[in-house]
């Protein structure tokens, strides 16, 4: 079958798979300035971790990092780069502005990101997720999760997660039929997904293998904004939560 183009794939799927977009010494020099980033202490914005659970849960020392543009100049020099800026804005068809920027370090033993539509979050459209891999992925180290052709659906209902699965507390309802799609990616490669295509990740597995992730999230220059009804917004999982804590008080 010919190739088809980027932009004729993301529109089809909510998804497309940049291969080797940074070379693997890149994506080291990456890992290893992120990694004495984290070694520093904590960051605003940090999540991830369980203070009850002790040392028990590895996240209580790879938190996942936010909007680190900021305040690292690796961060900010790199959600400009345009072999992601660019293709960003060809998928969208429109120039793109940045949204947000995080880091996942999930350590083996990592917990994954329930499901979800990162329209769920943010209340923009277009947004797009720019997902680079900074380790190989798989299933075992806990690879990203893609719902093929959720992009179509709208938004969906959210509910709470499984906590020993996702560190954070709410998921997407799982419209009926869906399947998950695994992606597979080496280090260097880049995801791109639509911000409302179903996505998210497993736990990883592994005793001895990270699965670092740089993000950036841009909308469109020309983005709307979205008002998502109250059941389909994450922020309903904590309200149904605190209404539980009421209720048992
Ligand atoms: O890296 C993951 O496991 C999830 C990332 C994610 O949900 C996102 O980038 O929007």
């Amino acid at each position: 079958m010919a190739n088809l183009d980027p932009k004729t794939v993301y529109d089809r799927d909510g998804f497309y798979v940049a291969r080797g977009v940074f070379t693997p010494a890149e994506a080291q020099t990456l890992r290893e300035h992120f990694m004495r980033r984290r070694a520093e202490g904590p960051k605003p914005g940090d999540l991830g971790g369980n203070p009850k659970s002790g040392e028990k849960d590895p996240l209580n020392a790879y938190p996942r990092m936010i909007n680190m543009h900021p305040w690292d100049e690796t961060t900010n020099t790199l959600w400009q780069d345009p072999r992601l800026k660019d293709l960003a804005a060809k998928l969208v068809g429109d120039a793109v502005e940045l949204k947000q920027t995080m880091l996942y370090f999930k350590p083996p033993g990592g917990r994954g990101q329930g499901l979800h539509q990162d329209c769920q979050y943010i209340q923009q459209k277009p947004l797009i997720g720019v997902w680079v891999a900074l380790d190989d992925c798989d299933a075992a180290n806990g690879q990203m999760v893609v719902v093929p052709g959720s992009h179509k659906l709208g938004l969906q209902e959210v509910t709470s997660a499984d906590e020993s699965k996702s560190f954070v507390g709410g998921q997407t309802v799982l419209p009926e039929g869906c399947r998950e799609a695994g992606v597979p990616m080496a280090a260097g490669d880049v995801l791109f997904f639509d911000g409302f295509t179903i996505h998210g990740s497993y736990n990883n597995t592994t005793a001895d293998r990270f699965r670092r992730s740089f993000i950036v999230h841009y909308v469109g220059a020309h983005a709307e904004k979205l008002v998502a009804d109250e059941k389909k917004h994450m922020s309903y999982v904590r309200k149904q939560v605190l209404e539980k804590q009421k209720v048992g008080a």
